[in-house]
């Protein structure tokens, strides 16, 4: 037979001591996880700004700055459905020693030519050249109706506002990328 005994109210104490440990416990480790997971997702969006930013700050719409070059006005002309070129332009402005431009390249084409204009016959007509020179203190303009960069065989049409990172070699300073933009101009 049983006996009805009532339970000490010491150990209904520490029971209940134990609950509110495990809570806290529980909550703690709950705050933990979610600090982690913030600071990771946080961390990442950080990291993407600061390679944004900094970018912008060397290779901006407006230009890239270091001690030897500014890049200005750096576009490409939008490209209807079906192109298989596009030209790209560029101000150069030499703050250094003089330099050549040997070449240029960019992940949207499968290669990039260095292109001038010449008049030939009453024609305009566009020639290749091999290397444009860039003296000390001048600013070379690679503009519609002039010099220009040429992509050659490109995958996909340009379309206004997209950016385009080229990276152009140069003789003495080496490579630099330059962002350019998309721009829907005739
Ligand atoms: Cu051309």
């Amino acid at each position: 037979m049983q006996t009805f005994r009532p339970i000490n109210p010491d150990v209904t104490n520490r029971i209940e001591k134990g609950i509110v440990v495990g809570w806290a416990v529980l909550v703690f480790i709950v705050i933990l996880v979610a600090a982690a997971l913030a600071r990771l997702i946080v961390g990442d969006i950080s990291a993407q700004e600061f390679v944004t930013e900094e970018f912008a700050r060397n290779a901006g719409a407006s230009g890239i700055n270091d001690d030897q070059f500014t890049f200005t006005d750096a576009w490409v002309r939008a490209t209807p459905p079906g192109a298989m070129t596009a030209a790209a332009y560029v101000d150069i402005r030499n703050l250094g020693n003089d330099d050549v431009l040997l070449a240029a390249r960019s992940d949207k084409a499968r290669h990039v030519e260095i292109h001038t204009t010449r008049e030939q016959s009453g024609m305009m007509r566009m020639s290749r050249l091999d290397t444009l020179p860039v003296p000390a203190d001048s600013v070379v303009q690679l503009a519609s109706g002039g010099h220009h960069l040429m992509f050659i065989d490109i995958p996909a049409t340009f379309i206004p506002g997209e950016s385009v990172i080229v990276t152009l070699v140069f003789e003495n300073a080496g490579v630099r990328d330059v962002l350019f933009t998309v721009r829907d101009a005739r």
